[in-house]
């Protein structure tokens, strides 16, 4: 397998999970900055122009991080990167679509690429960003009340969530709710997470 990456884009998280299945895999890193992903020989493989983008061994090719997470974890089960117990996995899947699809998409999307959003409301939409991801880590916050992890036991949620956290506490020294800070302090810990801040960087 081959992940396509940018150092501390949100293919962290799905980096991470590589790192805890721990079979060999690839990294081939996008110059997102540079704008290689607009052009081939990337659009060739995910004309989405995004990372994460995974190939897989027989060539073909996975987007988008929640069907990425899912389908790692479906064929590395060894790695236990789901919750066993129903409701902990449907949880955990909830919270997993809600990070990447809201905090992500709607929230750090507006705070990262304002002009995406408007071409001349730069600062409305940068804050009404920041509200929209200062909401979601409040609401993961308290789905994180009394439990290290957001299914219980680590899993594909929490790659999502920590990079997320990641952002917000190293790239726009935002101030983390109590339990998501006790989260991502965790996140560090893992021997997984420590090394993929090795390799992409990240100090
Ligand atoms: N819906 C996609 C979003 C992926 C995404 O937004 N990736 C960003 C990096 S965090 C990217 O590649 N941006 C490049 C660009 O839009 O030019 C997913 O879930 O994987």
């Amino acid at each position: 397998m081959k992940l396509y990456y940018a150092p501390g884009a949100c293919s962290v998280g799905i980096h991470v999970l590589l790192e805890e299945i721990g079979k060999p895999y690839q990294l081939e890193q996008v110059d997102l900055r540079g704008g290689a992903q607009y052009k081939p020989p990337f659009t060739n493989l995910n004309p989405k122009s995004k990372v994460p983008t995974l190939e897989r061994d027989d060539g073909s090719v996975l987007t988008e991080f929640p069907v990425i997470a899912h389908w790692l974890a479906r064929h590395n089960p060894q790695a236990n990167l789901v919750p066993k117990d129903d409701e902990a996995l449907t949880r955990a899947e909830e919270a997993m679509e809600y990070v990447v699809g809201t905090m992500h998409g709607q929230g750090f999307g507006r705070l990262f690429r304002p002009g995406n959003f408007s071409s001349s409301e730069a600062e409305q939409v940068k804050a009404r960003g920041r509200e929209i991801a200062e909401n979601g880590f409040a609401l993961m916050d308290k789905a994180l009340g009394g439990k290290d992890y957001l299914g219980g036991q680590f899993s594909i949620a929490d790659a999502a969530l920590f990079y997320t956290e990641f952002w917000a506490s190293k790239r726009l020294g935002m101030q983390l709710p109590k339990n998501c800070a006790a989260h991502f302090a965790r996140m560090l810990a893992r021997p997984a997470v420590q090394r993929v801040m090795q390799q992409e960087g990240l100090g």
